[in-house]
């Protein structure tokens, strides 16, 4: 049995969490997501979720991201690990509420970054479950780092690493705006939405994009879009969309034409 060619979704952690909160999961868009992965229906999907206010909060307090210094960070390392399962737990009971056969991948156990890079993605279980036709969630985790001792890996560099060593045929990006724009539209009004990218195009947008958020130690859209450029340059097309907004995610997961920023290669 071949491995198939997945369709790789990642739905941002500011759609399935409000990150103004602490611990705030939205159960009922994580509900309504569940809901569109089904009615979309497509075979040989991965869904990477993000951290949002579960996550990213725990990792700054202590500290994560840039490894291990001291022991009181450990604790820190254990906390933002089991909270980013108890988030990934929520979506896990919602999608297999409705009936989908999904199953949990935990990143901090087959991943091993060096220097926040991924070195090594033990991924038998993944392909093995990919090719059962099971639907495997993986989510942006504390990892081990054979350099920094432990750091954070985002949603978007797994992304982008998945995408790569399963060769995808497409990401769908689900963020809290509708798709890529020529500045950050949180803070100017006046940003310009922009449908349609080529690799070139996007490298030229990439400085002006807006740098992160103060809570997302992952670099909000700017860590995404520099995850993503390894993915595209190798001819995977990328799809982002507002998952905020009903029916989005499923219509892109089918293929239909909706509004969102599509960045291919040419
Ligand atoms: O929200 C980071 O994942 P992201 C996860 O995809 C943690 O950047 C643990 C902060």
């Amino acid at each position: 049995m071949s491995t198939p060619r997945p369709t790789i979704l990642k739905i941002g952690g500011s759609v399935i969490t409000d990150k103004d909160e602490e611990l705030a999961a939205r159960t009922a868009v994580i509900n309504r997501l569940s809901e569109e992965i089904q009615e979309a229906g497509i075979q040989d999907l991965i869904v990477v979720h993000g951290g949002g206010s579960f996550g990213h909060p725990l990792a700054q307090k202590y500290g994560i991201k840039e490894g291990f210094k001291e022991e009181a960070q450990k604790i820190g390392f254990s906390e933002t690990h089991h909270i980013m399962t108890v988030l990934n737990g929520l979506f896990m009971d919602s999608l297999i509420w409705h009936n989908i056969p999904a199953v949990s991948i935990t990143p901090s156990s087959c991943v091993i970054t060096e220097n926040g890079r991924i070195k090594s993605f033990e991924d038998t279980a993944l392909r093995t479950l990919l090719k059962m036709g099971f639907l495997p969630v993986l989510y942006g985790d504390a990892v081990l780092d054979t350099k920094l001792g432990f750091t954070i890996l985002s949603g978007d560099q797994l992304v982008a690493t998945l995408a790569s060593q399963f060769d995808a045929k497409r990401i769908v990006i689900g963020v809290d705006v509708d798709g890529l724009y020529d500045s950050d539209p949180k803070a100017n009004k006046a940003a310009k939405m922009l449908t349609h990218l080529t690799l070139g195009e996007l490298k030229k947008l990439h400085s002006g994009l807006g740098k992160s958020t103060t809570r997302d130690v992952t670099g909000g859209m700017f860590g995404k879009v520099s995850e993503l450029l390894f993915a595209i340059e190798q001819g995977i097309p990328v799809t982002i969309v507002n998952a905020t907004e009903p029916n989005l995610v499923c219509k892109a997961l089918k293929g239909d034409n909706v509004k969102s920023t599509v960045i291919e290669k040419e």
